[in-house]
């Protein structure tokens, strides 16, 4: 199983040590074949290399479009070492056997993600670098293929542990990778060209992915499981970099996606704002005139679900907030950033996991979210929608009055993050009854009041603070019945989509109750 390297071909569009890397090939009496920009990075370093262009007997010609194209070189990473016709073949035409490919691609993602014009990436499409990578994976029986930086060291030790050769397991495992990086770098084409079609629902779609982490489980202990990054560079869980803590779990980071998105909602520019999320559901969501106070009106909404739960901050966490936070068990926190203030209060919490973000996600930004269903997966959209005042609909006799606006936007706001069928009582930007997930509304309008009423109990406020409160419903009712349940728990106002068949019931039964209502045209189903 082991193979010699005597002959390796180097084209590096990424040149992070190349040098180093010629210099462990010399050594080893390697014979060096690269490509223009790589060959002149190892010849100015003094490393011996011979230019493709003359093995191939071709000069690099089309802006280098065309430069490893060619017999010579694709002959010498195919060929069956020990098949009598490929070496009659590559005798007759003095084709000599590549044993080593390292290649890295243009730069097409990248490119993409500068925003770079449609020409430009097209130029950084690679052509010549995937046809070799896949031909020198292809023949991993006797080829060793190196796509990544990451990697350059794991040959090297390969070459020492096997006196200057390398094994299958070695070369199956690198074809392996490189087959992936090629199929990522397709997709990322792809999906660019879709974009730039505007084509939303491709007749193909391809999806990839770069292991994040490898989890210790998955929803469950018998679910083995990974995290992987989709390249996009968006703010958010998989991207934030951890300070401190234990390793997120995936249901860590299932909830802190959650909460970071939800966050995300809340422009830092209009003030603080904090979420806490328990299984995937806000269990507390609050403005305030400082960070600490919005995490302490957040957590006051439903002080026994916040144990143990997941913390969104739409600014850097500052000491006062922090302490607040360790003062009881938190799982997660994410946030913009943390000073060293806060990062010194949460240091001795060595299982409490930080996570700092570059920036919050854009709300309203576009992409795509999919599902996996059995046997295929379902894409859309993700949902970006918003709503502001000027979009809403006064339906009832009585018109919300500026302050409940704000309270409706809130409610609304939230309601997009709770799991359907969401009811969402606030007021004065706190939440302060959360009904999640249920199959009726009914029921969901009910839990919220029942979660109002709970937290009244545990903050000892006199009444129940929905009374007077803003109600949202993800989805219109379809019936009066939720509506006026969330009447009798002491809403105020009302926002929901509206588009019911019965909506002149709920608007009379609204405007019987005293209650004013808005309708969104929009609703915000998440399941
Ligand atoms: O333009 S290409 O698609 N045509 C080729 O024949 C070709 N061969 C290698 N691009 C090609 N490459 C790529 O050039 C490699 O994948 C690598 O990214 C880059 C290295 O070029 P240089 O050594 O000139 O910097």
């Amino acid at each position: 199983d082991l193979q010699p390297i005597r002959r390796a071909l180097l084209s590096v569009s990424d040149k992070t040590g190349l040098i180093d890397l010629g210099r462990a090939l010399e050594a080893r009496g390697i014979e060096i074949l690269s490509t223009g920009g790589s060959a002149r990075a190892l010849r100015d370093a003094g490393i011996a290399v011979r230019d493709v262009a003359e093995v191939t007997g071709f000069p690099e010609m089309m802006d280098g479009r065309v430069k490893t194209l060619h017999p010579m070189v694709h002959g010498g990473l195919l060929a069956l070492r020990d098949d009598d016709d490929h070496k009659a073949a590559m005798e007759q035409h003095g084709i000599g056997a590549i044993d080593l490919l390292v290649v890295n691609l243009y730069p097409f993602e990248e490119t993409v993600a500068k925003g770079a014009d449609y020409d430009t990436c097209i130029e950084n499409i690679d052509i010549g670098g995937p046809a070799m990578i896949r031909a020198a994976a292809k023949n991993h029986a006797y080829v060793n293929v190196i796509v990544d930086v990451e990697d350059y060291h794991a040959l090297e030790a390969e070459l020492d542990a096997h006196d200057g050769q390398t094994s299958l397991a070695f070369r199956k495992r690198q074809a392996q990778i490189a087959y992936a990086r090629t199929a990522a770098y397709d997709v990322a084409v792809s999906t660019w060209m879709a974009g730039a079609i505007d084509e939303a629902t491709p007749r193909r779609r391809a999806f990839s992915g770069t292991l994040a982490q490898t989890l210790r489980y998955g929803e469950n202990p018998h679910q083995a499981a990974a995290f992987y990054r989709d390249g996009s560079g968006r703010p958010g869980v998989a991207t934030a970099r951890q300070l401190q803590g234990k390793e997120l779990s995936y249901n860590n980071i299932n909830d802190t996606d959650a909460a970071f998105e939800l966050a995300s909602e809340f422009a830092p520019a209009d003030g603080p704002a904090c979420a806490i999320i328990k299984h995937a559901n806000p269990c507390g969501v609050a403005t305030g005139a400082t960070l600490a106070e919005a995490y302490a009106r957040a957590f006051d909404c439903d002080r026994t679900s916040a144990f143990g739960g997941i913390v969104a901050l739409n600014r850097p966490l500052d000491a006062e907030t922090a302490q607040a936070i360790t003062e009881i068990f938190t799982e997660v926190v994410i946030a913009p950033g943390a000073d060293d203030a806060a990062r010194k209060v949460f240091a001795p919490k060595k299982n409490l996991r930080l996570l700092v973000t570059d920036g919050m996600a854009d709300a309203r930004a576009s992409g795509r979210r999919w599902t996996q269903v059995s046997g295929g997966f379902l894409v859309q959209d993700r949902d970006g929608g918003y709503v502001e005042a000027a979009d809403l609909k006064v339906v009832t006799k009585k018109a919300p009055t500026p302050e409940q606006m704000a309270d409706l936007l809130f409610a609304w706001r939230v309601a997009k993050y709770v799991k359907s069928n969401a009811i969402v009582y606030a007021k004065d930007g706190q939440t302060v009854g959360v009904g999640a997930g249920q199959m009726s509304r009914l029921d969901s309008a009910l839990i919220a009041a029942t979660k109002a009423q709970r937290m009244a109990d545990a903050l000892g406020l006199g009444e129940s603070p929905a009374i007077g409160s803003a109600v949202a419903s993800d989805a219109f009712f379809p019936f009066p019945d939720g509506l006026l349940e969330a009447a009798q728990a002491g809403a105020a106002c009302v926002i929901q989509p509206g588009g019911s068949m019965r909506d002149d019931e709920v608007i009379a039964a609204a405007d019987e109750a005293g209650l004013a209502m808005v309708f969104t045209g929009m609703r915000h189903f998440r399941h």
